[in-house]
């Protein structure tokens, strides 16, 4: 199962690269690296579990923060609806998205950041997501609320994007005109 160790921090060159598509049908490899991810994310959010190998509680895992730099994510996340997304997913791409922007406005943290990093984090409002579930079908997800932002922070790692690269340096709590706000 994977634990902190296993996940590599900001400065590791991994985190800025673009990952690599996986082949598809995947290998029994690419299965059990996508599995794991997706353990990783339940695992941290069951307190005994997370306090026992301590596992810093995520909603999102993508595969170059384990440091392997293949397009694999996973996501296990209640959005504010009470609505459950927990999708793991080789080569996910966001093939259409709202004009509308939305943020978080606690902020936005990362597994892979030991910091805090403060600041509103722009992302789209609503997004459509294509990609292959574990056993190589073709998803197609219409995402919006929390759900559409850990998908883009966790497509963004697939990318080399951190979320910090997206706040306003010179004033990171500056209103985003006509975003919608959404509270964790
Ligand atoms: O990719 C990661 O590092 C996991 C991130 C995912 C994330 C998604 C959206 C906004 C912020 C972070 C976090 O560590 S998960 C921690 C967390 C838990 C509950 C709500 C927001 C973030
Ligand atoms: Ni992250």
């Amino acid at each position: 199962m994977i634990t902190m160790k296993d996940i590599i921090r900001e400065g590791h060159p991994a985190l800025r690269q673009v990952a690599e598509e996986v082949p598809m049908p995947p290998s029994d490899e690419d299965k059990e690296i996508l599995k794991s991810l997706l353990e990783y994310v339940v695992n941290s959010q069951n307190p005994e579990t997370a306090a026992e190998y301590g596992l810093r509680p995520g909603i999102g895992l993508a595969a170059p923060q384990i440091n392997v730099s293949r397009k694999m994510l996973a996501v296990n996340v209640i959005d504010e609806k009470g609505t459950l997304y927990s999708h793991a997913l080789f080569n996910p791409k966001i093939i259409s998205h709202s004009v509308e922007k939305a943020y978080l406005t606690a902020g936005e943290g990362c597994l892979s950041v030991d910091r805090q990093v403060p600041g509103f984090v722009p992302r789209y409002a609503r997004v459509t997501v294509k990609g292959r579930n574990i056993d190589g079908e073709e998803v197609k997800l219409r995402l919006k609320g929390l759900a559409a932002i850990v998908f883009q922070h966790e497509i963004d790692h697939l990318n080399g994007i951190m979320f910090y690269d997206h706040i306003n340096q010179e004033n990171p709590f500056e209103p985003i005109p006509g975003a919608l706000a959404i509270e964790r």
